[in-house]
This record gives structure tokens, C-alpha cells and sequence, in this order.
């Protein structure tokens, strides 16, 4: 049985050539290929690319476990576990030229739904930023190698919270909805455009918390793992496990906090 740290390690190796090889990429031009759930909702030629050679070499390391990614599907393994892979979180920040986005790449033990997997290991690579966040279960959480921790509880009014919106305008509007109804109560919000790194954010006390409405899984899958290793509450709804109605996380004060805040319009 390959040990988590192992695990680990194939998934920083494969994260780093993946980084690398979508900043290039990134560099020889970024076009959009196609649309999804709206017009605004992108991929690239450079996602499928990144997403082709993580599956490539997880195949080569690792050719008996499942995997679920954002741009090619699911296929199921035979050993229980599964990478859960998003090639280029931040889309359209990479797209734009914008340098923040990162590669996540999470192996879970069980099917690849959040509602019943168990995060084994996960890493997000910041490739422009060259920061490489990475946490093993009960191992804690580091950045570039050294130990990270959620910042300090803090009254909520003092509190500096990320989110993000989705790719339909109406959706927009209902989550807009949401922030009018804490906007007033924190110290100022955060919208970076990349989940994974917002979560990484709050592990790092870069955040003190973070929420958003409408995450696929591989959006939060490494990172909901390294912020929890890193000492931060990270649920769902009701402090159910996180999904795509609501991923929440921070000092476990100050999460609460928001929570209670928060308006729930998916119920
Ligand atoms: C994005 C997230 C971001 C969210 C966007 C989108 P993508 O993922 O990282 O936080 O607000 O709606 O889901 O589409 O770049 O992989």
C-alpha cells in the first residue's frame, strides 16, 4: 500500500511539470476552445493540454486508481482511491493574463464525491506565483515546505473574507444578494478568481475565511484538505461536508460567524 507521503509526492511531481508546462502555454497565448455552462464559462486549449498530461502521468504512476477532472470526465479505478484534478483553477484569470490561478491536483480514498470521499493528499500549485501549497492527511499543511496555520480568530467585523461568483448572470445576482447581506458586518471581501487559492489563502492566514456557492468538486478538493490540515474549519451546509451548494472555511470562530450570517438562497 503506497503511503500517503508517497501519494504526496507523485502529486507535487505531476503538479510541477503541469505548472510548468501551462505557463508556457500561457506564454505562447491563451485562446478560449470552448464554452460550458455559459458563454462566460471558458476552457482553454491550454486546460485540456495541462489536464492531458496530468492523466498521462498519473496513469504512468499510478495506473490502477480512478480519477474525475473538470475538462475529461471520470473513470473508475480498481484500487479505492481517486485523483480529483482541475489542470487550471482560475480559468479566466489565466486566460486574461492575470497571475493567479493554480494547478490542484487531490487523491481521495472512495468514490470522487465530496460527500463521502476522504482526502488523503493534496497539493495547488501557484505556478506565477511559483508557490506550492501541499498537505497530507494528519501530516498538517505546508507552503514551499514549511508548516502553515489558519490566522487567529478575530471579531467578524475585523475579518477579511474571499468569495466568488459563477458563470451565470443569474447566479451572479442571487450571490451578489448574499454578500449585500454580510458586506456590512467584515472588514472587506476578497474575489480572486481562483477557489483552490482562496481556500490555500485561509490556510496560509491570508484570509480569515472563505465562502462560495457553486464549486464543482476538483475546484476545492486539494485545498479543502490543506486548509483543514492547516488547522481551519472547512464545511458545507449545516457543517455537513463541503459541496456545491457551499464550501465555507476559516478559524473555526470565525467561520461559524459567517455561517450564521450567511443568507442560504440554494436551500
Ligand atoms: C473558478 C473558481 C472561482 C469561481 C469561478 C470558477 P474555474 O474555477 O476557481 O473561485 O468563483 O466561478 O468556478 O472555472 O476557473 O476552474
Amino acid at each position: 500500500m503506497t503511503g500517503h507521503k508517497e501519494l504526496l509526492r507523485i502529486a507535487s511531481d505531476i503538479a510541477t511539470r503541469a505548472g510548468e508546462r501551462a505557463a508556457v502555454l500561457r506564454q505562447a497565448g491563451a485562446e478560449v476552445a470552448a464554452s460550458k455552462s455559459s458563454e462566460t464559462d471558458v476552457v482553454t486549449a491550454a486546460d485540456r493540454e495541462t489536464e492531458r498530461l496530468i492523466r498521462e502521468l498519473l496513469a504512468e504512476a499510478r495506473p490502477d486508481d480512478g480519477f474525475l477532472g473538470e475538462e475529461s470526465g471520470d473513470a473508475t479505478g480498481s484500487t479505492g482511491l481517486a485523483w480529483v484534478v482541475d489542470p487550471i483553477d482560475g480559468t479566466v484569470n489565466y486566460l486574461y493574463g492575470i497571475p493567479h490561478w493554480a494547478v490542484s491536483i487531490a487523491v481521495v480514498e472512495g468514490d470522487p464525491d465530496p460527500a463521502t470521499w476522504t482526502a488523503l493528499a493534496g497539493v495547488v500549485l501557484n505556478a506565477p506565483a511559483d508557490e506550492l501549497f501541499t498537505a497530507v492527511r494528519g501530516g498538517g499543511a505546508a507552503l514551499n515546505g514549511t508548516g502553515i496555520h489558519v490566522a487567529e480568530a478575530v471579531p467578524l467585523a475585523q475579518a477579511l473574507i474571499g468569495t466568488g461568483f459563477g458563470y451565470v448572470a443569474e447566479r451572479r445576482e442571487q450571490q451578489t444578494d448574499v454578500l449585500r447581506g454580510i458586506i456590512g458586518s467584515v472588514r472587506d471581501i476578497r474575489r480572486m478568481g481562483t477557489a483552490s487559492l482562496d481556500l490555500c489563502a485561509v490556510a496560509s492566514g491570508r484570509l480569515n475565511a472563505y465562502y462560495e456557492w457553486g464549486l464543482n468538486a476538483w475546484d476545492f478538493a486539494a485545498a479543502a484538505l490543506i486548509a483543514s490540515e492547516a488547522g481551519a474549519t472547512v464545511a458545507g451546509e449545516a457543517g455537513g461536508p463541503p459541496s456545491s451548494d457551499l464550501v465555507i472555511a476559516g478559524h473555526p470562530e470565525v467561520a461559524d460567524a459567517l455561517a450564521r450570517l450567511l443568507r442560504k438562497p440554494w436551500m
